[in-house]
């Protein structure tokens, strides 16, 4: 062979074989190589029994096969009966024998239809593991579990699991556009070729649901909630509905955005006011279609009335109207609404934070049962971080669902490695005291606090065709943790990044432990370095792409950073106390109160609700002025002790992965700076104070960091 054959070839080994790592996510699959917890599992699994016969639970049993010759080097056998011991029987409760059946029963009685159990069982005195739920798809969750106990090295030995998901909807919604481009994407393109459906099925839709079976995610919102009515169109839905045949199999439900004006657009009717009796059999005619095509559609989420999209005030009717006139569209099928809460108006001058509550919160209890109301996690705009919405718990009438955003527009793109479930959680655990202490906004959306039957959870997705889909290797760690999340709000984010690392890269406990710690710092340290003490929005303009808080110059004055920060001579922050905009007064008392006192209010959050004097003193007896100088300086080290724990974690790792997030991190770190000069500097303008003693000097001038441009940020539109 010539060597520049030989080089050919050696790259082409190399880089197949190292690109599939990246894409096969948290679903690796390695070789255990800790030979003792290996031989407990060869003992334990010989044999596959499958009960079923389903297109699910083919795929259940291909996955187990691939894992466990992946895992342990063997390709198990599928008996067709229950011979000799240590069998892994699997089957839903209708396809398993009586006798299994009733063995099961006190399981069966303790899971929901999606949940599932796993058991060593005697049968018939021989020890075997039994893998059920009520249904397929359940059976698929629970083998995706146990292949994740092996994943992670637990020991299968006696096992009794049953689990079941808390939360009905667990949805993503993708911002795709029809042409490909995604709204605030940073992970290339979007997965769906419209152009080649319905005809060409690509692996990849295959694999995306697969990934997200592995993990409980059962809907898919397919494009962007900034609406093309085209997508309702017979062209169209012939695709969506051959992506939704690919999904079935995985239990993920396929939803679309509903474009308000679609019946004008694409109906030829000449208004799309909700109480006109031809437009509201536009759109049960157009359910009934749908559901020709995609008889399991899960329905429709819309985005009325807000940032320029159509709704039904444009003809003097409000958000229940509209919700409710497509609800009804849908009902007969088992359909959802999803009608999203996220408005502000430029025709109101209250507090943006306000307008959400002022408008959504008087219509509680007056949409119809299969109406879901769609809340993000703040009330401004998925910031590093916010104070919980206060639509959370506010609703006691009213089906709420969260809105996380798994993308990070206002957290550096795919560039910054920052751990979200760590954000999640925290937002989960945030105490509404709607219904006394307790309430918590994880209690809210699971439907317990107040006995809601519909539930629901969506992440805006961070996916995209990039070879690795997130844009960042440990970025699809948030993807992975949103599903954990919607599975069980009430899960420790710590524990999700324990069992992402194992599955995604190894369990060795020297790379776990100091790799798990930088994921949890990461997302304190995306606030220090960007918007630390509760300030919020103070991004560069249109693309959210790095500091722009001297942005002043938007038509709209919500939309400048300047209205945020409300810098000047006297101090810094928004006043929503009592004596500001009353934001506080949209919580419940007992958060009112303490948001409102500056001496109560979570450091964290005080220039959110806020404005305080430069010399203002903070708990640790620094000014403010400081104490935020500090917090800027404090993100850039944060960053780069994440680099050094990186830098020592090369062993471990494939090489390719091991360079990729080395230079993705060495990006962030030299953004950190940029934000940490470019705030400070212009925020210096105002306090008129030094630079305390800590703080390292700025590396350019504001003029500079002023004077920077990015025309083709990605994600922009
Ligand atoms: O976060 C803002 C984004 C918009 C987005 C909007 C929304 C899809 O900047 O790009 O539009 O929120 O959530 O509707």
């Amino acid at each position: 062979m010539t060597s520049v054959r030989f080089v050919i070839l050696f790259l082409s080994i190399f880089f197949s074989a190292s690109a599939q790592k990246d894409y096969r996510l948290w679903l690796q699959y390695d070789r255990i190589n800790n030979s003792v917890i290996a031989s407990e599992y060869k003992s334990n699994i010989q044999g596959i029994i499958s009960f079923g016969n389903s297109q699910t639970s083919q795929i259940a049993v291909k996955e187990l096969q691939d894992a466990i010759a992946g895992m342990l080097g063997n390709k198990l056998e599928i008996r067709s009966e229950i011979k000799g011991e240590n069998n892994l029987i699997i089957g839903s409760q209708n396809s398993l024998n009586s006798d299994l059946k009733k063995a099961l029963q006190p399981d069966f009685d303790k899971i929901n239809n999606e949940g599932f159990i796993i058991k060593s069982i005697l049968f018939k005195n021989k020890k075997q593991l039994i893998i059920s739920g009520k249904n397929e798809i359940a059976v698929l969750y629970g083998v995706f579990n146990f292949l994740s106990l092996i994943q992670t090295n637990k020991s299968i030995k006696n096992l009794n699991i049953t689990d079941s998901p808390k939360i009905n909807l667990r949805v993503l919604n993708h911002w795709d556009n029809l042409d490909r481009t995604v709204e605030r994407g940073y992970a290339g393109f979007s997965l769906w070729n419209w152009q080649k459906l319905p005809d060409f099925i690509d692996q990849r839709y295959v694999d995306y649901a697969r990934a997200n079976a592995s993990i409980g995610i059962n809907g898919t919102v397919l494009n962007n909630v900034n609406a093309n009515a085209l997508i309702l169109t017979p062209q169209y839905l012939e695709k969506a509905a051959a992506l939704a045949s690919v999904f079935r199999p995985y239990g993920i439900k396929v939803y679309l955005t509903a474009r308000f004006s679609a019946p004008i657009e694409i109906g030829n009717l000449k208004t799309a006011d909700p109480k006109d009796p031809e437009v509201m059999n536009w759109w049960k005619n157009k359910a009934a279609e749908i559901y020709k095509r995609i008889p399991d559609f899960g329905g429709f989420l819309v985005k009325a009335n807000s940032e320029g999209q159509p709704g039904p005030q444009n003809y003097g009717r409000n958000h229940v109207d509209g919700a409710n006139m497509l609800a009804d569209a849908v009902a007969p099928f088992g359909g959802v609404i999803m009608w999203r809460a996220f408005v502000y108006s430029e025709h109101d001058a209250n507090d943006r934070a306000k307008q959400a509550y002022a408008e959504f919160q008087p219509y509680d209890g007056k949409f119809k049962e299969n109406v879901i109301v769609q809340v993000k996690n703040g009330a401004i705009d998925f910031q590093p971080r916010e104070p919980f919405h206060p639509l959370f718990g506010a609703m006691p009438k009213t089906p709420l669902m969260m809105e996380f955003q798994i993308t990070q527009e206002y957290l550096g793109f795919s560039t910054h490695l920052v751990f979200l479930p760590k954000l999640f959680q925290e937002v989960l655990e945030s105490d509404t005291y709607q219904k006394g202490k307790g309430s918590t906004i994880a209690k809210v959306i699971d439907g317990t606090l107040y006995q809601n039957k519909l539930t629901g959870i969506a992440g805006v997705a961070n996916i995209g065709n990039d070879l690795n889909w997130t844009g960042h290797s440990f970025l699809q760690a948030n993807w992975y943790g949103f599903g954990r999340l919607a599975w069980n709000p009430y899960l420790d984010s710590e524990t999700i990044a324990d069992e992402w690392l194992r599955c995604t890269f190894s369990n060795e406990e020297n790379f776990i432990k100091p790799v798990k710690k930088i994921m949890i710092e990461s997302r304190e340290a995306v606030v220090n370095y960007m918007t630390p003490l509760g300030l919020h929005h103070i991004m560069d303009t249109g693309h959210h792409y790095g500091p722009g808080p001297w942005v002043s110059n938007l038509s709209r004055p919500e939309w400048n950073p300047t209205y945020y920060h409300k810098a000047d001579k006297n101090g810094i922050g928004f006043d929503r106390s009592k004596s500001g905009t009353n934001a506080v007064s949209q919580y419940a008392p007992e958060i009112e109160k303490l948001f409102d006192n500056p001496a109560t209010c979570p450091e964290q959050d005080l220039l959110w609700f806020h404005h305080v004097s430069w010399d203002y003193k903070l708990k640790n007896g620094q000014t403010l002025w400081n104490g935020l100088s500090l917090k800027y300086q404090e993100g850039v080290n944060q960053v780069a002790a994440m680099q050094n724990v990186w830098n020592q974690s090369e062993k471990y790792v494939d090489s390719e992965r091991f360079n990729e997030v080395k230079m993705l991190l060495e990006i962030q770190h030299k953004e950190t700076k940029w934000w940490r000069d470019a705030c400070l500097l212009y925020f210096q303008q105002f306090s008129g104070k030094e630079l305390p003693a800590g703080v390292e000097k700025p590396t350019q001038t504001l003029e500079y960091f002023k004077s920077l441009k990015f025309p083709f940020a990605p994600g922009n539109g």
